[in-house]
């Protein structure tokens, strides 16, 4: 076995950029040995395992594992290993995740917001039409989920001016924002939202929460003019059947996916050709890959001291 501050890195990563992390942590790994899944060598020199949607029950392959790093910020995937080994999770959390999923959500919003779908409808036909502008502060956006990136976002979207609520688990303070919380919380939260913005993890209670009874409850008479879905949390929270059926009756008035039940979205899903859907492919966040390497390195270096680790994931709580 090697010496406990010199365990190897294993890289299993499912993705064209593995290989890219696994160059990324033999520069800047500390000298520790790296390898990239599938070579893993001999299973037992592995002390930390650095992974993003790798094969469930390889974690349970290594003996002498202390610490699993998971490369992105929603751990649902990881946690659905039933082989899990005990060890300490940390997930990536950082102001660069955070931000660029922000840039995300106020992208989508401010496009609702300022009628960008209806403007880019009249270029197509030589149209020069102005329709009546409602103020930000007219406008309710909603984020469920005031976690790491919902708590940038509504700070982002209220500073623009909008009237921002925010949904969690537990109360929550945040300047200039309206906050719920829990389950009694929900509804009063839906009934003033009309831009609902998710940003929640995937877990056994949030599973299909964005239903169509959910979107039923969201304010339609406000001054967005009819009431938004902007997903960018994880695909298992929505029903795409709902979401559809959703815009086709006018409980939505459009809705932007970033996230879907089975990615890549399958070709002969209706939602890419929906007239009111705005499909991405799971690129609302991302982070420098140079970022979440130091971040992973100061955590083993935490490890090592045995100091506290950040951000670190609740197997009960399933985030
Ligand atoms: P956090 O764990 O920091 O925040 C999660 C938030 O959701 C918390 O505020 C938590 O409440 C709240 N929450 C969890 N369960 C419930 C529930 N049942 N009811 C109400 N609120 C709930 O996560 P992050 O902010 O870092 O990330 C959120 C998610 O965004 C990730 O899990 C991932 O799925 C997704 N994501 C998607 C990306 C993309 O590219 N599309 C990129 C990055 C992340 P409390 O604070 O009270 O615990
Ligand atoms: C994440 C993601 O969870 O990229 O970080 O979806």
């Amino acid at each position: 076995r090697l010496a406990m501050s010199g365990g190897a890195i294993l890289v299993a990563v499912d993705g064209p950029q593995a290989a890219q992390w696994a160059g990324l942590f033999r520069a800047r790994g500390e000298g520790r040995p790296v390898r990239l899944w599938p070579e893993i060598g001999d299973a037992s020199d592995v002390e930390i395992a650095c992974v993003w949607r790798a094969p469930h029950g390889l974690l349970a392959t290594l003996p002498n594992l202390r610490l699993i790093v998971n490369l992105a910020a929603g751990v649902d995937h990881l946690l659905a290993d039933p082989n899990l080994p005990d060890v300490p999770i940390v997930r990536a959390a950082h102001a660069d995740l955070s931000m660029r999923v922000t840039e995300y959500v106020v992208l989508h919003t401010l496009r609702y917001h300022r009628r960008q779908p209806l403007y880019e409808a009249q270029q197509r036909q030589r149209l020069w039409k102005e329709h009546p502008q409602p103020a930000a502060s007219e406008v309710a956006v909603g984020v469920m989920g005031l976690g790491v990136i919902g708590t940038e976002a509504v700070r982002v979207l209220a500073r623009i001016g909008f009237r921002v609520a925010g949904w969690s688990t537990s109360e929550k303070l945040v300047d200039g924002v309206e906050t719920f919380h829990g389950a009694a919380g929900l509804d009063p939260f839906l009934a003033r939202t009309e831009i609902l913005i998710c940003l929640l993890p995937l877990t056994k209670t949030t599973r299909g929460i964005l239903n169509r009874s959910f979107f039923a409850r969201l304010k339609r008479d406000g001054a967005a003019g009819g009431a938004f879905l902007i997903n960018a949390g994880r695909g298992r929270l929505q029903i795409d059947g709902d979401i559809l059926a959703a815009l086709d009756d006018g409980t939505l008035s459009g809705a932007t996916l970033d996230v879907f039940p089975h990615e890549p979205l399958p070709p002969e899903s209706p939602l890419w050709a929906h007239p009111k859907a705005t499909i991405t492919p799971h690129n609302a966040g991302d982070i420098l890959p140079d970022i979440l390497v130091a971040e992973v390195m100061a955590q083993v270096a935490r490890l090592d001291r045995g100091e506290p680790l950040l951000n670190v994931v609740d197997r009960t709580r399933g985030y």
